[in-house]
């Protein structure tokens, strides 16, 4: 199974084929990290199709489950084995937000680079981040990811919210919409364009870089 054959079986949503197709790449030498760059750039296509009126939210939700079925084989080689503990970090996608891919690979290269990640899923109240940070133990950082326009202000409000109730705890940013300039303007310490940068940026902040 060739790569470009990855990227058409999540392009049309085969979600019963991605796991024995990634396996069968990774198997014939495929890097893990060359099979997740095509499978973003899947989804890429899909938005495209969608914005046109070629295909519809149905499919745009087949060919994400299909892409997470496909991650899922890639996470144990991806996500490596961290032993240190740089502390915890919460996470979530804002409010009235439900896209999730992009947070789970932050989720997983966060991990991976030795935080113990409390993984707050989707659609998460600015309020609910503050009390993740107060019921787990040694928490360092807040990541929030948004993939609408339409949720900046509630990136902005939960950036927003957690600075108000811990004034000293760091926030990290990022998703498609954002860039840098919104995540300074709304008052996050660090913004990554992409879960690989997630890390680096997020170990930069807490000054462990
Ligand atoms: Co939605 N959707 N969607 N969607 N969807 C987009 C985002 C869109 C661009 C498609 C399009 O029109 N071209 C568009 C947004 C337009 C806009 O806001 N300007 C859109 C829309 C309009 C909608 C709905 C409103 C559609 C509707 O109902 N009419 C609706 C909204 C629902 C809601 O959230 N309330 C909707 C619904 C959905 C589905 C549920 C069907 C499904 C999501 C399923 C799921 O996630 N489990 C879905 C999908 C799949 C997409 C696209 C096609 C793919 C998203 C994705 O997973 N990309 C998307 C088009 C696109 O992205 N081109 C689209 C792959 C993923 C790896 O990338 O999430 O960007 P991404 O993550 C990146 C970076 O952004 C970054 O790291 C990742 C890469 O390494 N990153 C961070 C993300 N979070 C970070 C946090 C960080 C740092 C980096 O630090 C904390």
């Amino acid at each position: 199974m060739s790569i470009q054959e990855i990227k058409i079986l999540v392009e049309t949503g085969k979600s019963k084929k991605i796991a024995a197709a990634v396996q069968e790449a990774l198997d014939a030498g495929a890097k893990a990290q060359e099979i997740l760059d095509e499978m973003i750039a899947s989804m890429g296509v899909v938005g495209d199709k969608f914005s046109t009126g070629e295909i519809f939210v149905p499919e745009m939700l087949i060919a994400a489950k299909t892409m997470s079925k496909g991650v899922e084989v890639l996470k144990p080689i991806m996500a490596g084995d961290s032993s240190s503990s740089l502390g915890t970090c919460i996470m979530g996608t804002v409010a009235g937000d439900l896209h999730d891919i992009g947070k789970n690979l932050v989720v997983m290269m966060l991990e991976s680079s030795g935080f113990e990640m409390v993984d707050l899923g989707v659609d998460v109240p600015a309020e609910r981040f503050v009390e993740a940070v107060k019921e787990n133990d040694n928490v360092v950082l807040v990541a929030c990811s948004g993939l609408l326009t339409t949720t900046m202000p509630a990136l902005k409000e939960a950036v927003q919210t957690i600075k108000a109730a811990l004034p000293e705890m760091k926030v990290i940013v990022g998703g498609a919409p954002v860039t840098p300039e919104y995540a300074q303007e709304i008052g996050a310490d660090g913004y990554a364009p992409d879960a690989g940068s997630s890390a680096t940026k997020a170990k930069e902040i807490l000054g462990l870089a």
